[in-house]
């Protein structure tokens, strides 16, 4: 089997080095999307045993993986892991991560900060914003509720399920449009215990890390999932 790790990465020069080498003693290749940022995100990747593929513009998250996606595909991916590249991941979650699927058990598998392993420094507010975010996504889109982190940002899938999910959103509406695809699908999916690391320099992030993203991301779900 072979397992591809796709990498998006906005303005992540300062910690993708270590980030990619901590991954990639559990992928077979890895995939990193620069995002077109401003910084040497795409140059210090390059430097690494990895693909580097560059948006010539920012698109978002979503679109990253889009890309990372079909790349991954082309390379011959049998199960493809979606992992940022900010370091809030522990690699030690991969191989659970990954292996129900390589014992046939499931056909995605999605990473929770919310099933028994408590987030490293995570502050009050984004654990209620993710909170209200996981209620958004069932009584407005339809997720199970058995689905207890919607936003997070460590999947898996087979090849095979990463075809059938078609999802469109460029900016982090994506994981909820991702979420409704597999959970209407017929994919078997499970939910596993997944660690977050918040550090002073992931919740510093220029750009990121305002709770005004989950009106932002309400607001494009509302526009390009719900009236579709
Ligand atoms: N913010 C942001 N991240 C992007 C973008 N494109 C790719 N990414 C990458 O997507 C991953 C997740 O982005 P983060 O901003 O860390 O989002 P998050 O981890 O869901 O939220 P935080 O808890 O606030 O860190 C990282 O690896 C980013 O580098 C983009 O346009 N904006
Ligand atoms: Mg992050």
């Amino acid at each position: 089997m072979k397992v591809i790790g796709v990498v998006p990465a906005f303005k992540e020069e300062t910690r993708i080095v270590n980030v990619l080498r901590a991954y990639l003693a559990y992928f077979d290749e890895i995939v990193v999307v620069d995002d077109g940022s401003s910084d040497r995100t795409a140059e210090v990747a390059r430097m690494e045993r990895v693909h580097v593929l560059r948006h010539a513009i920012n698109r978002g998250q979503g679109a990253s993986l889009r890309t990372g996606t079909l790349a991954a595909l082309k390379l011959g991916a049998d199960v493809i892991v979606h992992v940022d590249a900010d370091g809030q991941h522990d690699p030690k979650d991969l191989p659970n991560l990954i292996k129900p699927i390589l014992e046939g058990q499931a056909d995605v598998v999605l990473g929770s900060r919310f099933l028994g392993v408590e987030a490293t420094g995570m502050p009050l507010l984004r654990r209620c914003v993710l909170k209200a975010g996981r209620w958004f996504n069932i009584l407005a889109l339809g997720i199970p509720k058995k689905v207890t982190d919607p936003q997070n940002g460590l999947r898996a899938m087979t090849a095979e399920a990463a075809r059938r999910i078609d999802f469109h959103q460029d900016g982090k509406a994506h994981a909820s449009e991702i979420l409704r695809c597999v959970t209407r699908s017929g994919l078997r999916w499970v939910e596993i215990p997944a660690h977050i690391i918040y550090t002073q320099d992931s919740l510093n992030k220029a750009g990121t890390n305002r709770t005004s993203d989950a009106f932002r991301i309400a607001w494009h779900l509302f526009i390009g999932v719900f009236t579709k």
